[in-house]
């Protein structure tokens, strides 16, 4: 049998991703490997930074919005919420939820356990009257056991998480989670919206280098989990803003030309000085994107909420 992948020894689970994209040209790396324990912990910082607007923003809004958003949500609600992490935007929507029905049962799901362990941790002990079941799976390719859980869903999709997709893989998305549903129940869709970039950008290069830092930590993974080598004082963090798709695009710049060794993939790679490799895109949305993805992954727009400058939206759908 003819194959063209190869087969590797060690960290099979990134191993081929790291291998087609450092393979590729222009290289590119997954936005997914930033999320170790320690990405993780960096991604805390960056949502705590005053240029990175998101978290706040979205967060305001949630908060003086939330007994709306419920109620218009539909009674007798059961939370789901798609890369959940460790929920801490969601108590929110708990605490409020809990004033409108004494009980409910929140289903997080995230590729991380140790993180589903600290929400569902927390959670249950802050709220009595919630019971947390979590699983431990990646929604992108949909998640089948939705369809076992009775009564009527509302799917908390936020954080702006559906921007690190192209519009194309993020209505197959939606879609796949869409088939899971029944009618009635409803999808709550936090997204970023396009702006000038003399907000966006510092959102993604900030002054204290917390997302150089995060950037960078993909490199450090790659040392550590693969064994390379690569000299992390020799990349630099570069953020664009790219109008035409309306996304932030993240690279890794090689300040020289250098090559890099990846012994478990016996892979040598080669940079030129000023080669740009691809880590992330974070899309910006206008309100026609999201209508657009909604509509085409089968949804219909009911309610949007916003923040007073309008950069941030938090959208309900309904099945
Ligand atoms: C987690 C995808 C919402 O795109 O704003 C933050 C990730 N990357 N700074 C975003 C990120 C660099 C973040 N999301």
């Amino acid at each position: 049998m003819a194959t063209s992948k190869p087969q590797f020894l060690a960290n099979d689970a990134i191993a081929s991703d790291v291998y087609e994209g450092l393979t590729a040209s222009p290289k590119h790396l997954p936005a997914k490997l930033f999320y170790d324990t320690t990405g993780s912990q960096l991604f805390e910082q960056i949502t705590e930074l005053p240029a990175y607007y998101l978290t706040r923003t979205e967060r305001s809004i949630l908060e003086e919005h939330a007994s709306q958003i419920l109620r218009q949500a539909g009674s007798a609600l059961t939370l789901v919420e798609l890369g959940a992490g460790t929920a801490t935007k969601t108590r929110i929507l708990i605490e409020e939820l809990l004033r409108q029905q004494p009980r409910a049962l929140f289903y997080p799901i995230d590729v991380s356990p140790s993180a589903l362990d600290q929400a569902a941790w927390q959670l249950g002990n802050e709220f009595p009257g919630l019971r947390v079941n979590s699983i431990v799976a990646d929604y992108t390719g949909g998640v089948p056991a939705l369809s076992r859980i009775v009564g009527r869903k509302l799917v908390l999709y936020i954080g702006s998480s559906i921007g690190n997709f192209e519009p194309p893989h993020a209505i197959r998305i939606l879609r796949r989670i869409r088939q899971t549903l029944r009618p009635g129940d409803a999808l709550l869709l936090g997204a970023d919206y396009a702006k000038s970039p003399k907000i966006l950008l510092p959102a993604y290069d900030d002054a204290l280098g917390v997302t150089s830092a995060f950037n960078k930590n993909m490199l450090a993974r790659l040392n550590r989990e693969l064994d390379a080598d690569f000299d992390l004082e020799a990349f630099k963090h570069v953020a664009l803003w790219n109008r035409r798709c309306s996304r932030v695009e993240i690279y890794l710049e090689s300040l020289a030309d250098q090559s890099v060794f990846l012994p478990t993939l016996d892979l040598d790679v080669r940079f030129r000085a000023g080669e740009r490799m691809h880590t992330e895109n974070s899309y910006k949305y206008t309100m026609g994107m999201i209508e657009s993805i909604l509509r085409e992954s089968g949804f219909m727009l009911e309610q949007t909420w916003q923040d007073r400058q309008n950069w941030f939206g938090v959208h309900l759908a309904r099945v």
